[in-house]
């Protein structure tokens, strides 16, 4: 078997892909970091784990070469809101820190996965849906990164035959972990309100409508693209994928046909509305349809049924 690093492994996304890649390849033969320790109970930290900043090639190269990893899945960023708010770290990290990541993988011989976003994609766009190959000119530091990194490992696939993959997720709901300073963590912070207080208020408009996809879906779709036959790959990085697409307002009305006295509030944030302004509403994945046979599982109603019945429990749980 393949020994996999996961970077960033305490974030969002991480605390779902280590389980998941854990129980797929091994416990021992998934190795967890992130800058942070994390706590005891994190669901990452159920294995090896070994605090790394991937800004720091040297030390990375390091743990590479000591667990002889042949997969990283490159999850540490800084995403929108905090990107805009801290631009210069966002910069290092997003793009040193890739950098150091296929310098590293090229080195040694890795596979790679790098996410991208919706972020990726600017103004200037078409929106709906938005396509697979399309205008990229985005006005927000992360999206900046984002198209960058993109182009990066492309380059790195041409110029070197790393294998790098990637998918532009879209907003990711999920209840394992907080999500880490988004545009769309509304729609995940929705349902930890609508279950605790009966309460929510929104910092994007009631109409603006983005792409989402429930966690499990995104797990799966990385997977898929990792196991993919590379010969059907056209595009290789920065597959659009979708799921569905909802405004806060439609999101709220599924949350309260089963919570008919959840109540939701709109304080407007200008700086998350026009982040969100600029992304798409739709998305257009027939490539990752075609490619890789890419099909999500999960609709604005599953996705609501099984996170309000998930997150109860967990809330439950907690307080027993
Ligand atoms: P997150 O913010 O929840 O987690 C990022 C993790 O990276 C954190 O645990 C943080 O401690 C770590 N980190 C920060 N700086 C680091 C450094 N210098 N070295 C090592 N680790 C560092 O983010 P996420 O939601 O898990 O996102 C994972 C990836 O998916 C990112 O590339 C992000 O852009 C992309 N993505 C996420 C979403 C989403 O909705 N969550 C949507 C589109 C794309
Ligand atoms: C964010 O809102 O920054 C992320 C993303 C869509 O990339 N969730």
């Amino acid at each position: 078997m393949t020994p996999v690093l996961v970077t960033g492994a305490l974030g969002q996304v991480g605390s779902e892909l280590v389980p998941a890649l854990r129980s797929r390849y091994g416990v021992d033969q998934v190795l967890a970091t992130d800058l942070l320790s994390g706590a005891p109970d994190h669901p990452s930290l159920g294995g090896p784990f070994e605090q790394l900043d991937c800004t720091d090639g040297v030390a990375l190269r390091g743990v590479l070469e000591r667990y002889r990893i042949k997969a990283i899945y490159h999850l540490a960023a800084i995403l929108s809101a905090r990107a805009e708010a801290e631009p210069q770290l966002a910069w290092r990290v997003n793009m040193e820190g890739l950098y150091n990541v296929l310098e590293a993988a090229r080195q040694v011989g890795a596979q790679v996965f790098v996410p991208s976003s919706i972020a990726a994609f600017g103004p200037s766009t078409p929106h709906d849906p938005t396509p697979q190959d399309t205008i990229q000119r985005p006005n927000t530091l992360y999206g900046v990164t984002k198209v960058a990194g993109e182009l990066l490992c492309d380059y790195y696939a041409q110029r070197f035959g790393l294998d790098v993959r990637g998918l532009r997720y879209p907003g990711l709901v999920s209840y394992t972990a907080p999500p880490g300073g988004g545009t769309t963590d509304y729609a995940v912070e929705i349902f930890h309100h609508a279950l605790i207080k009966g309460q929510y208020t929104c910092f994007l408009g009631p109409d603006t409508r983005l792409p989402l996809m429930y966690m499990p879906d995104a797990i799966r779709a990385t997977l898929e693209l990792m196991q993919a036959d590379p010969a059907k790959l056209r595009h290789r990085n920065a597959f659009n994928i979708a799921a569905f697409s909802s405004t806060p307002a439609e999101l709220a009305a599924e949350i309260q046909k089963h919570r008919p006295d959840f109540k939701v509030f709109y304080a407007v944030d200008p700086v998350r509305q026009a982040i969100a302004e600029s992304w798409p509403h739709t998305l257009d994945d027939s490539a990752a349809r075609e490619e890789w046979g890419w099909r999500p599982q999960f609709d604005l109603r599953g996705m609501t049924q099984d996170m309000l019945e998930k997150l109860s429990a967990r809330i439950l749980q907690r307080e027993a």
